[in-house]
Formats: structure tokens, C-alpha cells, sequence
């Protein structure tokens, strides 16, 4: 990495007007310290400093660019859209196409409805359970991030996590005192809060895959459990696949996985880079949602052209054939030479991957759940971050984030990033 003065320069202005300077705080690299790097450009899979430093990007906007920066297909596909307006308040064929790109991928999506970003698609859910079941609580996993909404700021990951915060002030007591909280992985946890709020639970949300802790993948049995659990406390199954949908494997995880939510919450991937969310799944909970029934919500740019077409050229492609063999083949030969770079140097890490999303914990134990995750060297992780970061490979400023992919990811792609990685390995285990 060279000079990144204008970056510096820039992060110094940006914070006068910008809180922390950046619009999202897991960018301030607050966990991991340093500069944060302002950027000009993405093409393919790097990214492009405004001091011209190129990296390899492992972030990908934080999952929805899995055809990396400015894929062609996209790219021309707005350039025309655009021509056509950028916004229209009225119904548009693209939202169809998109809505029946997207069942064909999930068929558990009975209907669904947009949104613009993954906090929308939880929250409008969220209300929605609560709606059909006649029932106030909810129940959340540790560790678990489902975006912003105040009801669930409790006990939070990314983030929250990240910047070790006790959740956040301005979430009123009154907000939080329906969400209740298990443990991710721990049946028995989650039996426990059932059986202490018999009757009263609307709905279990959570990440099937759990990507803002950093990346833990269910024990073998925990997602059926969870399901026999809510069928049996005739509550629903939430399943937040804003960032697994399409990320795991084309049908999410609750294909990957063979078990069924009632209601899935989705963003990232299908809008290619663009504002979007969405919620949807059993018809008879959806004809609840206004205009139809009597859930209200709304919203002013749900549905745009633009980050339709995004979608609709980003789930088209992935629905080339080969497409997602070369991704898992790419992701797998990336998280195995990562492992072998690591075990070589002799520095523990523990690494997991599901499709074409992947995590490495500074960790000498298995990591489960949150109170394991948590127990990882983010020390050692924020040396890490930094020796590949000098060296041109950019992973998300974070322990407790997971990493991502794209078909622009290609062998050569993969080989710098284990020699880089080998490079950075080795240095920690000299110190
Ligand atoms: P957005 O509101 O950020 O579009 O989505 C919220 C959300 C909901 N559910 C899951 C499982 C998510 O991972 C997210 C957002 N993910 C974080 C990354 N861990 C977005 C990055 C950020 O907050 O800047």
C-alpha cells in the first residue's frame, strides 16, 4: 500500500460534518485502528483508492456484489435504465420480474414485498409476525445483527459488537422489553425462553447462518430444532437471510439447509449494489400487508427501476450455468490455502465457510456462538488485517464480520491473497 494522504486529508474533513466520518460505523475501523481508506472506484474484484492503492476487496460492499464491481452486465443494463428515469411511485414490470426471479430461487417466497435496505425487510417482518400471531415477543440470538431497528439493538452483532457497545442509548426500555435473547447454536436456550413465555411468543428470528459475529455456521440439528420449537409454541420462523440469501447457495440457507421459515427477510444480493430489501414467504401471512390487509408499510423508493434492474441483472447471471460451481470452487481454495498459510506459521486460527461466505477467528477453541466468538484475538486479527491490508488484500475492518466473494474472484485473485496472507501469517508468528 502507498501514500494515502488525500485519504487522510479527507477522513480529517469528512469527520466536521460526518459522524466518525463515514455513513455506517463498522467503516470507521474503529476495532481495528488506522486510516480508513476513502475510495474512487471498484472494478471486478478490487477496489481503488483515491491515492490510486489497489486491493483486492474481501467485502464487497458487505456481501451484495457477488459479480464484484461494476460487472458489465449491470453496468450497461443501468446505463439504459437510467435513460428511463430513476424513479417512478408506480408500479413497474421490473418489480414483477424481479419478485419472480426471486421465487423461483427461494419457492418458500409464496409473496413478497420490497423494501430499500435489509433493516426495512427485519422490521416490516417483525411487525408482521407480530400482527398474525397476536403476540408481542420476539426472540433474538446473541451475536445476532438484524440491522438497526430499535427493537432489535439488544445484544447485538457487527457492529454493535464491533465497537463494543452495551447495545445503544436512545433505544427506550419500552422498545426493547418484548425481545428476548438466546444462544445461537443452544436448542436447550431457546427452549428455556419458550417455556418462560409460553403463549406469548410471535416469532424466532434468526441469521440461519450467522455472518455478524463473525461467520458461524449452525450445528448440525439447530435449524430443525428450531423449527419443531415454533411449530410447537405456534410461533413463526423467521429466517434473516439479508445476508446468506444467495450468498450460501443460490436458495439461501433455507435450501442449503432444507428447513422451512415462515418468513424470510432479504437485501444485499438482490439489489446488486443498489438500496434494496425485501420480506416475503407463506401467502396467508403476506395478504396481511397493506394495501391488502391491515399491516401498514411503505415506502417512497421500494421498488425503483434502478436497483430492480441491479437485481434482476445480478440473479440472472447467477443463474448461469457454472456460476455457482466456479464461485464454491474458488471459495473453497481460498479458505483452504488461507487455513494452510496459517497452520504453517503456526498462528491458531479457526476458519469457516459456507458458499461463497467465509470468517477466520484468532481463536485456539471452536467457535459456536457468540460467547465463543467473542473469546477471539481481535489484537491479533487487527495485525492480521493490517499486514494484508499493506499488502493489497482488503478484509472487513472486523472480527466479528464475515467475508465475502465474487465470480471476479478468479485463480490468480486467489493465489496473490494466500501469499499475501502467508506474508502476514508469518509476521505474527515472529511476534
Ligand atoms: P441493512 O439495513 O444494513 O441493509 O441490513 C441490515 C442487516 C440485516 N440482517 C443481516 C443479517 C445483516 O447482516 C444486515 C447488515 N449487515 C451489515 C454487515 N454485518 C451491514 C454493514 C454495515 O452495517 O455497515
Amino acid at each position: 500500500m502507498g501514500k494515502i494522504d488525500k485519504s487522510v486529508r479527507l477522513f480529517k474533513e469528512a469527520q466536521s460534518l460526518l459522524p466518525g466520518g463515514v455513513d455506517s460505523p463498522v467503516r470507521a475501523f474503529t476495532a481495528v485502528g488506522g486510516q480508513p481508506l476513502f475510495i474512487e472506484r471498484g472494478e471486478g474484484p478490487y477496489l481503488f483508492d483515491i491515492d490510486g492503492n489497489r486491493y483486492i476487496d474481501y467485502v464487497l460492499s458487505w456481501g451484495p456484489l457477488i459479480l464484484g464491481h461494476s460487472h458489465p452486465r449491470v453496468v450497461s443494463a443501468l446505463r439504459e435504465q437510467v435513460a428511463r428515469g430513476t424513479s417512478y411511485g408506480a408500479p413497474s414490470p421490473l418489480e414483477l420480474e424481479l419478485a419472480q426471479l426471486i421465487a423461483s430461487f427461494m419457492p418458500n417466497l409464496q409473496m413478497l414485498r420490497f423494501v430499500n435496505s435489509g433493516t426495512e425487510a427485519t422490521m416490516s417482518v417483525l411487525r408482521l409476525a407480530r400482527a398474525f400471531t397476536e403476540r408481542k415477543k420476539i426472540i433474538k440470538f446473541q451475536g445476532g445483527y438484524h440491522g438497526h431497528a430499535d427493537m432489535l439493538l439488544v445484544q447485538a452483532g457487527s457492529g454493535v459488537a464491533t465497537l463494543g457497545l452495551p447495545d445503544s442509548p436512545g433505544v427506550t426500555s419500552e422498545a426493547v422489553q418484548h425481545t428476548l435473547v438466546a444462544a445461537y447454536n443452544n436448542l436447550e436456550s431457546v427452549e428455556r425462553v419458550f417455556e418462560d413465555n409460553a403463549g406469548d411468543i410471535a416469532a424466532v428470528i434468526v441469521e440461519p447462518v450467522s455472518g455478524n459475529m463473525g461467520l458461524v455456521p449452525p450445528v448440525p440439528g439447530f435449524l430443525d430444532g428450531l423449527r419443531a420449537l415454533t411449530d410447537k409454541n405456534n410461533a413463526l420462523l423467521i429466517f434473516d437471510e439479508v445476508m446468506t440469501g444467495f450468498r450460501v447457495n443460490p436458495g439461501g440457507a433455507q435450501t442449503l439447509y432444507k428447513v422451512r421459515p415462515d418468513l424470510t427477510a432479504l437485501g444485499k444480493v438482490i439489489g446488486g449494489g443498489l438500496p434494496v430489501g425485501a420480506y416475503g414467504g407463506r401467502r396467508d401471512i403476506m395478504e396481511m400487508v397493506a394495501p391488502v390487509g391491515p399491516v401498514y408499510q411503505a415506502g417512497t423508493l421500494s421498488g425503483n427501476p434502478l436497483a430492480m434492474r441491479a437485481g434482476i441483472e445480478t440473479l440472472q447471471e447467477l443463474k448461469e450455468p457454472g456460476v455457482w460451481e466456479g464461485l464454491e470452487a474458488m471459495a473453497n481454495k481460498l479458505v483452504t490455502g488461507l487455513t494452510q498459510a496459517a497452520r504453517a506459521a503456526g498462528v491458531r486460527v479457526v476458519t469457516h465457510r459456507v458458499g461463497t461466505m467465509f470468517g477466520m477467528f484468532f481463536n485456539d477453541h471452536p467457535v459456536t456462538d457468540w460467547e465463543s466468538a467473542s473469546r477471539s484475538d481481535a489484537e491479533r486479527f487487527s495485525r492480521f488485517f493490517h499486514a494484508v491490508l499493506d499488502g493489497g488484500v482488503y478484509m472487513a475492518p472486523s472480527q466479528f464480520e464475515a467475508a465475502f466473494l465474487s465470480t471476479a474472484h478468479d485463480e490468480a485473485i486467489i493465489d496473490t491473497t494466500i501469499d499475501i496472507a502467508e506474508k502476514a501469517f508469518k509476521l505474527l508468528s515472529v511476534a
